[in-house]
C-alpha cells in the first residue's frame, strides 16, 4: 500500500489530511466503471477509514474516451494499456470493470504483480477461468494480498441485515429461497447487439449478468451453497441490429439494416437445492416488460420469513412466526437506523440510500479488509462457487431444450 502521506493541498477540505492512501487503478469506464468510481471517490469521505482510496489511474483502449472518463469521474491519470496500469507505482489495487472475457487475464496478472484486486461479477466467463483466478487469489493471499469479487448487492444494508437475522436463527431451519431478478431493456427486438449479447465477451446472458447476483445472494443469505439445479433458458430474439459506435451503456444505438446473432440467453429459470435441503427457485430475465431492476427475494424458514425488493431497498419485510397468529404477519422494517449495517455513517433515520451506495460500501469493505488483514468477502472462491452454479444451470438448460410433451 502506498504509505505516501497526502498533503493538505491534495486532500482538499476533506477527508482529513495526512492519512495514508490506497492507490486504486481501474480498468473500464462504462456503466460499472462509473459506479465503482463513485464508490472509491465517496468511501473515504463518508466512512472513517484508516487509509483513503486515491483514484490514481483509469484505463481504457480509446485515449480520448478514457481521458474524458478520467476527468468526469475524478481519476488523476489515464492509461490505454492495462499492463501499464498494473505496473504503476501509485496503483496498489486493480479494480476490474470490463466485460468478463478479460477478467481472468487482467486479475491474475495484477495479483502476480503484487496488487490487490476487486473484480466485477460474474467472476469470469467459464469455470476454468474462475478456477485459475481463485488459485491466483490463494497464492496472493499467502503474500498478504486481497482479492474480492464485486457482488455489490451484498452491501445493501437491508440485505446485510437480513443475513444477520438468518445467521442469528430468527428464521430457524430454512425451507425456501425464492429469487427473481427482472429487467426489460431487451424487450425491444431492435435493441442492438451489444457485448452483453455475445457469448465470447459476456460468457452468458441474463444468467451471468443477473442470475449471478441472485445465486450469490441466495448462498450468502442462507449461509450455504446450492448443491443441485434444474433449468430452462431461452433466447427469444435471436438476431439483433448491429451496434453503431461502441455502445458503452446497456442498449446503445442500433445501426441501420445489418443484423448479428445473439449468442446468449435472454432469460434463465432454474430450481435448486441448498446443502441443508431447502428448496430454491430463480428467475433471471431482461425481457420482463415494465420491470427495470426488480431484484426480489423471499426466504421462508420454520420460525419466520424475510422478503426484499431492490426497488424499495431501504426496507426489509420480516414475519416472526413465533408470534401469536392473531397479531403475526409481515411487517416493514425501515433499515435506516444507525445500528443497521453501514448506516452509522450516513443520513438520519428515514432519509434512505440508493443503488450507488452499494459501491461506496463495497469500497469501504475492500479498504477495511486490506488494512485489518481479514479474510476477503466475497472471495474469488465465492465467485468460483457462483460460476459453478451458472455452469450447472447452462448444462441443465441445454438438456431441457427439447420440450418433452406432458400427457393429459
Ligand atoms: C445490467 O443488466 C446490470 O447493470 C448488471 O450488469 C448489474 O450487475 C446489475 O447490478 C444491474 O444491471
Amino acid at each position: 500500500m502506498a504509505r505516501r502521506e497526502e498533503t493538505e493541498q491534495e486532500a482538499g477540505a476533506s477527508p482529513p489530511a495526512h492519512r495514508p492512501t490506497l492507490g486504486v487503478g481501474m480498468v473500464g469506464y462504462a456503466f460499472m466503471g462509473a459506479a465503482h468510481s463513485q464508490g472509491w471517490r465517496t468511501a473515504g469521505h463518508v466512512f472513517d477509514l484508516p487509509v483513503r482510496p486515491a483514484l490514481a489511474a483509469i484505463c481504457g483502449r480509446d485515449r480520448t474516451a478514457v481521458e474524458a472518463a478520467a476527468a468526469r469521474h475524478g481519476w488523476a491519470a489515464a492509461e490505454t494499456d492495462w499492463r501499464a496500469l498494473i505496473a504503476r507505482d501509485d496503483v496498489d489495487l486493480v479494480d476490474k470493470c470490463t466485460p468478463g472475457d478479460s477478467h481472468a487475464e487482467i486479475a491474475i496478472a495484477a495479483l502476480e504483480a503484487g496488487k490487490h484486486v476487486l473484480c466485477e461479477k460474474p467472476l469470469a466467463n467459464t469455470v476454468a477461468e474462475a478456477e485459475a483466478m481463485a488459485e491466483a487469489a490463494a497464492r496472493a493471499a499467502a503474500r498478504g494480498q486481497v482479492a474480492i469479487a464485486g457482488f455489490n448487492y451484498r452491501k445493501v444494508p437491508a440485505l446485510t441485515y437480513a443475513r444477520s437475522l438468518i445467521a442469528d436463527g430468527r428464521l430457524g431451519t430454512l425451507r425456501h429461497v425464492r429469487a427473481t431478478y427482472l429487467q426489460d431493456w431487451l424487450v425491444d427486438p431492435l435493441s442492438p447487439l451489444t457485448w452483453r449479447l455475445k457469448r465470447e465477451h459476456a460468457g452468458s446472458g441474463a444468467l451471468g449478468d443477473l442470475g449471478a447476483h441472485i445465486v450469490d445472494l441466495a448462498q450468502y443469505l442462507a449461509g450455504e451453497p446450492l448443491v443441485g439445479v434444474s433449468a430452462v433458458s431461452e433466447t427469444f430474439v435471436r438476431e439483433r441490429p448491429l451496434l453503431a459506435g461502441d455502445g458503452a451503456g446497456l442498449s446503445g444505438t442500433a445501426d441501420s439494416a445489418a443484423r448479428g446473432a445473439v449468442t446468449v440467453d435472454d432469460a434463465a429459470l432454474f430450481t435448486g437445492r441448498l446443502a441443508s435441503g431447502a428448496l430454491a427457485s430463480f428467475e433471471a430475465t431482461r425481457m420482463a416488460a415494465g420491470r427495470k431492476n426488480a431484484l426480489r427475494l423471499e426466504i421462508n424458514g420454520q420460525l419466520g420469513s424475510i422478503a426484499f425488493d431492490l426497488e424499495r431497498l431501504n426496507e426489509l419485510s420480516f414475519h416472526d412466526h413465533t408470534e401469536p397468529a392473531t397479531t403475526a404477519g409481515f411487517r416493514r422494517i425501515l433499515v435506516t437506523e444507525p445500528e443497521h449495517p453501514y448506516l452509522e455513517a450516513w443520513w438520519p433515520p428515514g432519509h434512505g440510500l440508493g443503488y450507488e451506495h452499494t459501491f461506496v460500501h463495497q469500497a469501504r469493505d475492500v479498504v477495511r479488509t486490506i488494512t485489518e488483514k481479514t479474510a476477503p468477502v466475497p472471495s474469488f472462491a465465492d465467485g468460483l462457487q457462483v460460476q459453478r452454479v451458472l455452469a450447472a444451470v447452462e448444462e441443465s438448460a441445454a438438456k431441457n431444450s427439447v420440450h418433452t410433451p406432458v400427457p393429459f
